[in-house]
């Protein structure tokens, strides 16, 4: 919530299921809000909120008013805990990615992580995963979209890149340093570099951007060391 001197700081509350302006501030150093940012991946700040059991993910780009107070449609889909990250950069000052619990009240039904796959389906898109997560260091992944079986070859540019991957650490929901390889290929390939802080299960996001709307494709990915005992593709999440 607080790092550097700069802490998230959550205005609204919400009520499970409706849509509410949510606003919030991130306060500064000198104890008021910040109100001058710069740009990353084309946005002054990326708001990220994901179930603590990390089957809801969504990826919103709040607006920023000028005495500093941030807002943005904002619907919890169901009861539960969730975890917010505000990822951004306070002109003159460095990455930050700051993050706040949010709850939503009703009756909570935990669902378990979902297998760990290399394919993910959202409409008529499939994504293809290869590459493997490292613990401790930076890893490559690549990604592979294709429609109705057919490779994608023009996807659109979203956020300076041509899609854009949040990681999550199942269990403490860690949030991951990702860099997008920049490409002047629109697909069907996107390149990431992700750092995997430990060994264990993360949930990938995939954001891309094709025929105008912005898809999100999620995956369930494990991070071993690479000694041959344990391949990440087929580790077994129902024992
Ligand atoms: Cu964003």
């Amino acid at each position: 919530m607080s790092q550097d001197g700069y802490t998230l700081n959550p205005i609204t509350s919400l009520t499970t299921g409706v849509p509410t302006d949510f606003q919030f501030t991130v306060i500064g150093p000198d104890g008021q809000p910040v109100t001058d940012y710069q740009v990353e991946h084309d946005k002054k700040l990326h708001f990220i909120v994901a179930s603590r059991d990390l089957t809801s993910f969504q990826h919103l780009h709040p607006d920023l008013t000028p005495d500093g107070t941030w807002s943005v449609k904002l619907t919890l889909p169901k009861a539960g805990a969730y975890r917010a990250f505000a990822d951004f950069v306070p002109a003159g000052g460095k990455k930050l990615t700051l993050g706040a619990d949010l709850q939503a009240a009703g009756d909570y039904r935990p669902e378990p992580l979902p297998h760990v796959s290399r394919t993910a389906a959202v409409d008529d898109y499939t994504v293809n995963l290869a590459g493997d997560l490292v613990p401790g260091r930076s890893s490559k992944l690549t990604l592979t979209v294709s429609k109705d079986g057919e490779p994608v070859t023009d996807l659109e540019p979203y956020l300076g890149a041509y899609g854009h991957l949040v990681a999550l650490r199942a269990g403490d929901l860690a949030y991951l340093h990702v860099h997008p390889e920049e490409s002047e290929q629109a697909g069907p390939e996107i390149t990431f570099y992700a750092e995997a802080p430990s060994r264990g299960d993360y949930r990938l996001f995939l954001d891309f951007k094709h025929e105008g709307k912005v898809r999100t494709a999620s995956f369930t990915a494990t991070a071993t060391l690479s000694d041959g005992h344990a391949p990440s593709a087929t580790h077994d999440h129902s024992h």
